[in-house]
């Protein structure tokens, strides 16, 4: 059963909903500061590696809001790893939690990682697309080579990042992402179906990707084009890793591919239309 130290389940419950201190929430929404040339670098290669996006006392406070999430919306899944399916075996997935708990919200809506995605896309204003928590288990598998695009209905897929923030060290051997450079290329695209049957594109084999090491507080941001995965966990400990996904205001919901239709972001929406929804608030 999941446990994290010192954390009891009522204890989750309480941290959740209880008010998050000023001085958190003031290191949430005060700007990183991000040199031209890692936008530079991330626009050239669609990542980009950043360190200490989070420190000290507020990553301290954001680890365990989050630890209390995941657990409350796993505590009734008693499966061992060898009981779950390929794709749950790579982690423990635990998406939309900024809806449900007033503590993540705070977190996701942090216009410190919200101004780093805008920056990086080179846009105006970002949105909120959806966050979830990424804990791969000990001993889970590797995260099989995808690109996220293929999963979200968007018109532009190159103005889509993803933050993902190491909340404790995430070495290699614990399942670090990584990934191929210079592959948010339209003409690269190619879906694989991570859920049921993957697949490493052909255009990929003989290509090295770049791996990322980090430590607590650090975070990789990704283009929704970028072809990336992330190895197994040989460690004893969980990989802590919250994501928050973005997209650049004006993006417009692409209904025209069935198998990503019916993302909850785009509740209520036509095709071609801007995406703005309760679910999907300007940040920036
Ligand atoms: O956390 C992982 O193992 C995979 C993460 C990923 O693919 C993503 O955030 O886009």
């Amino acid at each position: 059963m999941l446990q994290f130290k010192d954390l009891t389940r009522d204890q989750a419950k309480e941290l959740l909903f209880q008010e998050t201190p000023s001085e958190i929430l003031d290191r949430y929404n005060e700007p990183y500061p991000l040199e031209q040339e890692k936008i530079d670098y991330y626009l050239e290669n669609g990542f980009i590696i950043l360190k200490n996006v989070l420190d000290g006392e507020t990553l301290r406070h954001a680890r365990q809001v989050i630890q209390a999430a995941v657990l409350l919306r796993k505590e009734h899944d008693e499966r061992k790893l060898k009981e779950k399916s390929a794709y749950e075996q790579s982690f423990l997935q635990c998406g939309y939690l900024c809806w449900d708990y007033p503590a993540l919200k705070n977190f996701v809506f942090g216009k410190r990682f919200a101004g780093i995605a805008r920056d990086l896309m080179n846009v105006d204003h970002a949105r909120l697309w959806h966050d979830q928590a990424l804990f791969k288990e000990p001993g889970g598998r590797s995260t099989d080579v995808h690109q996220d695009s293929s999963y979200w209905p968007v018109d532009k897929p190159e103005l889509t990042t993803t933050m993902w923030l190491a909340l404790n060290s995430v070495p290699v051997h614990k399942g670090s992402l990584y990934f191929y450079p210079q592959t948010h290329k339209p003409e690269m695209r190619e879906y694989v179906d991570i859920f049921k049957n993957p697949h490493l594109p052909k255009h990929l084999k003989n290509k090295k990707p770049v791996e990322s090491s980090l430590e607590p507080g650090d975070a990789t941001f990704h283009t929704g084009l970028t072809f990336h995965g992330a190895g197994a966990n040989q460690s004893q400990e969980y990989r802590e890793g919250m994501t928050v996904i973005y997209i650049a205001d004006g993006v417009k919901f692409d209904a025209t591919d069935d198998r990503n239709a019916t993302h909850t972001s785009c509740n209520g929406l036509e095709d071609g239309q801007i995406i703005d929804t309760q679910y999907t608030p300007r940040l920036t």
